[in-house]
């Protein structure tokens, strides 16, 4: 435990207003892990899973109607409105503590109130951000423990001071229509009511270490972001890293973890996991940009992750792993999701936890999906097979390239590079993508999402664009920024380009880019590789279809272009004018092409 004045005024606040019936510290030891796991299995909470097939395995459902983030139910409560944005939903934050209070007083009645001091980054690395969260789920101390460096070390760290961020968490009845997702980035608080799933409620990732720590970074003079970070190896040893941002379920955890196919893996070439969900990023040696994964596991998407799609992120969850929302085949004590094998078992029990078997079809004909779409998995980073060895190192790993990407039936390129930094800032402000399962609501829907940080930026996105901008500026070694498109579609609506492991093929020629070892064609987007430079050695595909992977339509940018406009017209003032300049050179050049 600790004397830190300030740790105990926010536990007896909160204890005092939620009136649990006891106050556990925890201390991130074995033994207490296997205490809690022993009562969270006893009441039905989790379920232990077979520990010859799946040693240290937990099984967990959440309720129906809590299976993904609550974009309409998140706040981000700034004092002035005006810093909250036009792109996220604000509350003054005195009604949003008394809203909340209401709703969480009296509610761990009856229950255990869990005290987790925790570290995002390496303790005592020079970009380790400490918290405290409080909450009454062990499913979420046992998830933080894993994904987060859970120790009383923190406490040391503190030394003193109420330099840590103050996490609130309450399931209080999982009601739907009183779920709250608050950052108050101000007050360093985050207060989290009403869910239990993911996102939501295991504080440490996107409130704290995107919507919090991206203010922290706009008044520090560093970054938040939502991207994985993979170290590529080439044949003669040298290491190259880089960084990229894609929303929600588009890709990020397989692009970290690829296995480059054979014809590069014969010659030498590795890749190395440093992250898959978020890069804190500073200048660093050099004048370099610096990215650390502040993480400590991975909350990853199951279905559709098998041995032959992503390997390496399998590997990770074969033990001391939680799943969440998959089928649970009560034979062997297994789990199952689509996309695991060709094989679905019978006679299990699906995400909701009704009768399910491989096969079943609802009235209409249709098949019932045993395990929900953002049904995930919290794998230690550890357990991964390809992590990098520069994971722990608290300085983090020099960046070569940042890409950004996104779910484009058609509009964008297979890759394109962006002409400087500016450009680069701007190909990264108008990304868009189709929605997926992460978030509640639509599926499929085109929607603006700068940088992949739409739901997670904390503070207005104007603001961020600059910050973006004014961190290029400061840095003597920048960063060649790209896009890429895993996600073209024919006219059959299939994805044209492989994807996976043959991402590497992209990566390659960002590289040479990188290395000046490669030319690009200039377009009225930006820099494009000429077709024949995409390696297809080994691919079932010619260097026409890459051709028109690389296609850049023109009245379909046209109609991008005034999209962008519409979207840019919302930042008003506070857009960088630097980005306007950018959309006019992008109209221009197609009025030209
Ligand atoms: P979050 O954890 O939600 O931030 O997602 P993520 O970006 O890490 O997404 P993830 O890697 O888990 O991918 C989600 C979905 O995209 C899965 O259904 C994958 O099968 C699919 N996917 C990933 N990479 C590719 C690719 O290169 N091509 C295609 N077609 N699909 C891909
Ligand atoms: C995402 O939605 O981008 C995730 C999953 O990585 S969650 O932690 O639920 O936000
Ligand atoms: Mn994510």
């Amino acid at each position: 435990m600790t004397n830190n004045k300030y740790v105990l005024d926010f536990v007896k606040k909160y204890a005092d207003l939620m009136t649990p019936d006891n106050i556990v510290w925890i201390d991130g030891s074995k033994q207490q892990k296997k205490e809690l796991t022993d009562i969270a299995a006893s009441t039905g909470e989790v379920i232990k899973l077979n520990n010859k097939l799946l040693p240290g395995c937990l099984y967990h459902r959440t309720a129906v109607n809590d299976v993904a983030r609550v974009e309409q139910r998140t706040f981000i409560c700034s004092r002035d409105k005006e810093n909250c944005g036009p792109t996220n939903n604000w509350m003054d934050p005195q009604e949003a503590y008394a809203k909340l209070d209401k709703i969480a007083a009296g509610s761990m009645k009856g229950r255990t109130m869990y005290v987790i001091p925790f570290s995002m980054g390496k303790i005592g690395s020079p970009f380790a951000k400490y918290g405290i969260e409080l909450t009454d789920s062990i499913y979420v101390v046992l998830n933080m423990i894993i994904m987060t460096r859970v120790s009383e070390k923190v406490y040391d760290k503190l030394n003193g001071t109420d330099n840590f961020v103050k996490c609130i968490h309450g399931k209080v009845k999982l009601e739907e229509e009183n779920r709250y997702i608050c950052q108050f980035p101000e007050d360093n608080t985050i207060y989290s009511i009403n869910s239990g799933y993911g996102g939501n409620v295991l504080l440490g990732k996107k409130c704290f270490a995107l919507r919090i720590a991206s203010y922290q970074g706009w008044k520090e003079g560093w970054m938040a972001e939502h991207m994985l970070i993979l170290g590529v190896q080439k044949p003669n040893g040298e290491v190259k890293y880089i960084c990229g941002a894609f929303p929600s379920a588009c890709g990020k955890t397989n692009l970290a973890m690829l296995i480059p196919p054979e014809t590069y893996t014969s010659k030498g070439y590795k890749v190395f996991t440093v992250g898959d969900d978020i890069a804190w990023l500073r200048k660093g040696k050099g004048g370099a940009l610096y990215a650390i994964n502040p993480e400590n596991g991975f909350f990853g998407v199951a279905p559709g992750t098998n041995e032959k799609s992503n390997f390496n992120a399998l590997q990770s969850t074969r033990s001391n792993t939680i799943f969440t929302n998959v089928v649970y085949n009560p034979k062997n004590k297994t789990v199952w999701w689509e996309g695991l094998d060709k094989n679905p078992p019978s006679n299990c029990f699906d995400w909701k936890g009704n009768p399910w078997s491989g096969g079943m079809t609802d009235a209409e004909g249709k098949p019932v999906k045993g395990a929900h779409p953002n049904s995930r998995f919290t794998a230690p980073i550890k357990n991964c097979p390809c992590l990098s060895p520069e994971f722990e190192n608290p300085k983090g790993v020099p960046v070569s390239a940042i890409i950004f990407g996104g779910r484009r039936a058609k509009a964008a390129p297979l890759v394109y590079e962006a002409r400087d930094w500016k450009h680069g800032v701007f190909v990264g402000a108008i990304m868009a993508s189709e929605t997926t399962a992460a978030a509640s609501g639509a599926v499929g829907v085109v929607r603006h999402d700068p940088m992949a940080m739409l739901p997670f930026c904390g503070y207005h996105m104007g603001d961020y664009f600059q910050h973006w901008l004014d961190m290029g500026k400061k840095l003597k070694v920048k960063p060649k920024i790209f896009n890429v498109n895993w996600f073209r579609t024919d006219d059959k609506g299939n994805f044209i380009w492989p994807g996976f492991g043959d991402n590497m093929r992209v990566l390659e020629w960002i590289l040479d880019r990188c290395d000046e070892a490669v030319d690009a064609v200039e377009s009225p987007i930006g820099l494009l590789p000429r077709p024949e430079d995409i390696n297809i050695e080994g691919l079932d595909l010619t260097v026409d279809t890459i051709a028109g992977l690389l296609n850049v339509d023109k009245a379909t940018w046209k109609a991008e272009a005034k999209d962008i406009e519409e979207f840019f017209g919302k930042f008003g003032d506070k857009l960088p004018k630097e980005l306007t300049k950018e959309l006019k050179t992008l109209k221009s050049n197609l009025r030209k092409a």
